[in-house]
């Protein structure tokens, strides 16, 4: 979907990645105690929560909001060994490559119930275990593609041979252990490691699956992964319990959160974790049928947001007439705004900012 989000969902088996992709798209996946419940990839397309959206639809009155959505592909777990086909292998690991990010869920909670892999609970082992796995997967591409772009090299193609030179570059990185982003490339590098679809080139979020009881207290698998990690890559999430928030009544799961002592689904926190992590920002349009909420990269400028709505605005942009969120709320109407002389005339070079409001005049 053209300007959403595609998150895949990785973990070794029964670290509760079903669990969460039930929760979050509430698709009713079957979960269940024995590892590989999952075979096929699951997609599920889930709206993204935004009070601001909410607010502008109050305040223009049009039939329809639309809200932005991500996307989660739920897929089986990996185990060590998955590059060589261990487990279920390879395959599952090509589901993945297409998304934007990962959401790389960590056993946290204790259940002699649910079987661990290793038979004990270690988040920073198993996050090893799964990043290893994820690498060497990105070593076998690299490797692939390097065979091939050699042979182009030694014939005296000389962009090959620009190419091979970041390839072993690359290939070294992975091999001591090295995420692939993060590698220093020029516009060449870029270009190829884009059309790698590495798997340690995405940004990866770390949702620390805890028991209930620890929500509210401390964990030390949750400690030790944010100590590791830093607290903005980690996010606590009890999947079990955000799963069982689904089948109450509204009112039940207000009483219930409180309880646990969550003030708010886990579903709000992931989306908010995920969109800072990969520094995206929103922004709305609005017309007599609709107000709606689309995704951008932060830093985007008005003719590519302009792209998402429509890849003919893009080539066609001419000017963004342009408002903030706050600005509009407290004008508390279109009419008071263009009154105030609070809307803007934005052109090219403009760099759109989190909640703007958004009308774009282009040539068609
Ligand atoms: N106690 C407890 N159990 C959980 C929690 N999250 C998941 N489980 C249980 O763990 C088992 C495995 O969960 P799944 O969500 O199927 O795990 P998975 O990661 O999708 O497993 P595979 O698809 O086999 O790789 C199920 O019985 C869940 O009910 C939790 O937070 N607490
Ligand atoms: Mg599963």
């Amino acid at each position: 979907m053209a300007g959403s989000l595609r998150a895949g969902i990785v973990g070794l088996p029964n670290a509760g990645k079903s669990t969460l992709f039930n929760a979050l798209t509430a698709a009713g996946v079957p979960a269940e105690a024995y590892p590989f419940t999952t075979i096929d990839p699951n997609v599920g397309v889930v709206e993204v929560p935004d009070e601001r959206l909410d607010r502008l639809f109050e305040i223009l009155a049009p039939p329809r909001k639309v809200p932005a959505v991500v996307e989660f592909v739920d897929i089986a777990g990996l185990v060590a060994g998955a590059h060589k086909g261990e487990g279920l292998g390879n395959r599952f690991l090509a589901h993945i490559r297409e998304v934007d990010a990962l959401l790389h869920v960590v056993r946290c909670f204790e259940d002699v119930n649910v079987a661990h892999p290793s038979a004990s609970i270690d988040p920073l082992r198993d996050v090893e275990t799964i990043e290893t796995e994820l690498l060497l997967a990105d070593l076998e591409t690299v490797e692939k593609r390097l065979g091939r772009v050699e042979r182009l090299a030694r014939s005296g193609d000389r962009a090959a041979e620009r190419e091979v030179e970041f390839l072993v570059r690359l290939k070294d990185r992975l091999g001591a252990g090295q995420p692939a982003a993060g590698v220093d490339c020029d516009e060449l590098g870029a270009e190829v490691l884009r059309s790698l679809f590495l798997l340690t080139a995405k940004p990866a979020l770390l949702v620390a699956n805890v028991d209930e009881a620890s929500l509210a207290g401390d964990c030390p698998g949750v400690a030790a992964l944010v100590d590791s990690f830093g607290a903005d890559r980690v996010l606590a999430l009890c999947c079990k319990l955000e799963a069982e928030l689904l089948s109450l009544e509204p009112g039940e799961r207000e009483e219930y959160m409180t309880a646990v002592g969550l003030e708010a689904p886990g579903i709000r926190r992931l989306i908010r974790a995920a969109y800072q992590l990969l520094g995206l920002i929103s922004f709305f349009t609005f017309n007599e049928k609709e107000v709606r909420a689309w995704t951008v990269p932060r830093g985007a400028l008005a003719p590519q947001a302009a792209g998402v709505v429509h890849s003919d605005f893009e080539r066609g942009f001419i000017r963004a007439e342009t408002i903030g969120y706050a600005d509009f709320t407290e004008a508390g109407s279109l009419k008071a705004a263009r009154e105030h002389g609070l809307i803007r005339s934005e052109g090219r070079e403009y760099v759109v900012e989190d909640g703007d409001i958004l009308l774009f005049r282009t040539q068609t």
